[in-house]
């Protein structure tokens, strides 16, 4: 039996989610299209051959004809929507954040523990990027004996209409905070948030440095650039006692003229990151038909993990001071085994 999904939310992440439940999942059913816009659910639903349309999110995720629910309408509707699925018994994969509130992901903690399983997969998709999990496993095989530094370079062309100053952090670097975490294995304790001089802060879009300190002592930085106006780059290096290992980006071609070489960049970060979605997307649906929760992917943990660093890196960005990072107990629902790769 194939497996019904509504989407809710045919801005830009529900499209691109729509193509690919549509034309990359086989074994999923892009049932229903649900968006504030009516015009802009049908659009959707007819490129990507939806059976129905809906402006009623809530409706939508209790509909019995619909087996697993993806999120991808704004930030702040992200863990209403997921309490709704989670209290109507459907999985969900949800695009990140979960909430720039770590309060609110408490919630769907909360409400996934009383229900005693996970329903909510986040959309951190780059642990799916073959680039960062060759990253991982070359520090799991001693390759680059311990740890010490990542470096995390985030560049956008121009920051999307609907963002404020500080969607840096709470919408941008949530992926580095994620990510490096990952990678490391490891948890934040500190914040520290720079700015260049001269930028005007107040300007959406404008440059924030970050150092994250790890419970391991290592030293994560992270540049977010959302007006890089060049394309869309990131890059990484994770730096060991006895190497390094750097992200590639996947490019296709190299182009010869003018007595130069150059490669091109993509407009966004979907291009980029279009391997990493089509696996999360498929672990998505592995996890809907066994219910057993994908070993690499994000959780609500781990949502509440990337909300603690953005609420202390917005802190740290108004204060100007270090701001320590400190968390609840971690319900033993979300202990993952060591070593998470597979
Ligand atoms: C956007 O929401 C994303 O998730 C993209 O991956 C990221 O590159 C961009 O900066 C965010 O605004």
């Amino acid at each position: 039996m194939s497996v019904r999904i509504a989407i809710i939310g045919a801005g830009i992440m529900g499209a691109d989610h729509a193509r690919i439940v549509s034309e990359d999942l086989p074994g999923a059913n892009l049932h229903v299209v649900c968006d504030a816009s009516a015009a802009r659910a049908r659009t959707v639903a007819d490129d990507f051959g939806a059976a129905d349309v809906s402006t009623d999110p809530l409706e939508t995720v209790r509909r019995s004809d619909i087996d697993a629910v993806l999120i991808a309408s704004p930030d702040e509707t992200h863990a209403p929507m997921s309490l709704a699925a989670i209290e109507a018994g459907k999985p969900v994969l949800c695009e990140k954040p979960l909430s720039q509130n770590s309060g609110e992901c408490l919630k769907v903690i909360e409400a996934e523990v009383a229900r005693g399983r996970r329903f909510v997969q986040l959309g951190f998709m780059r642990r799916f990027d073959p680039s960062y999990r060759e990253m991982k496993a070359a520090l799991a095989d001693g390759a680059l004996g311990h740890a010490t530094m990542m470096h995390n370079f985030h560049r956008n062309v121009e920051a999307p209409a609907n963002f404020t100053g500080q969607m840096a952090i709470t919408n941008s670097a949530p992926h580095e905070f994620d990510v490096a975490r990952f990678v490391l294995d490891a948890d934040y304790t500190a914040i520290s948030v720079f700015q260049p001089a001269g930028v005007d802060a107040s300007k959406t879009g404008a440059p924030v440095f970050m150092v994250l300190e790890t419970d391991k002592g290592q030293l994560v930085n992270v540049e977010i650039n959302n007006n890089a106006a060049y394309g869309y780059d990131v890059r990484g290096e994770l730096v060991g006692e006895k190497g390094s290992i750097v992200l590639n980006t996947p490019v296709h071609t190299r182009h010869n003229g003018r007595l130069m070489a150059f490669e091109r960049y993509a407009p966004d970060w979907r291009p980029r990151f279009a391997e990493a979605y089509r696996l999360q997307n498929k672990a998505f649906l592995t996890f809907v038909r066994t219910g057993v929760f994908p070993t690499i992917a994000s959780d609500c943990w781990d949502g509440y993990c990337a909300a603690l660093v953005a609420e202390a890196g917005v802190e740290a960005l108004r204060t100007g001071r270090r701001i320590g990072i400190d968390r609840t107990d971690m319900p033993s629902l979300y202990i993952r085994q060591q070593g998470i790769l597979q």
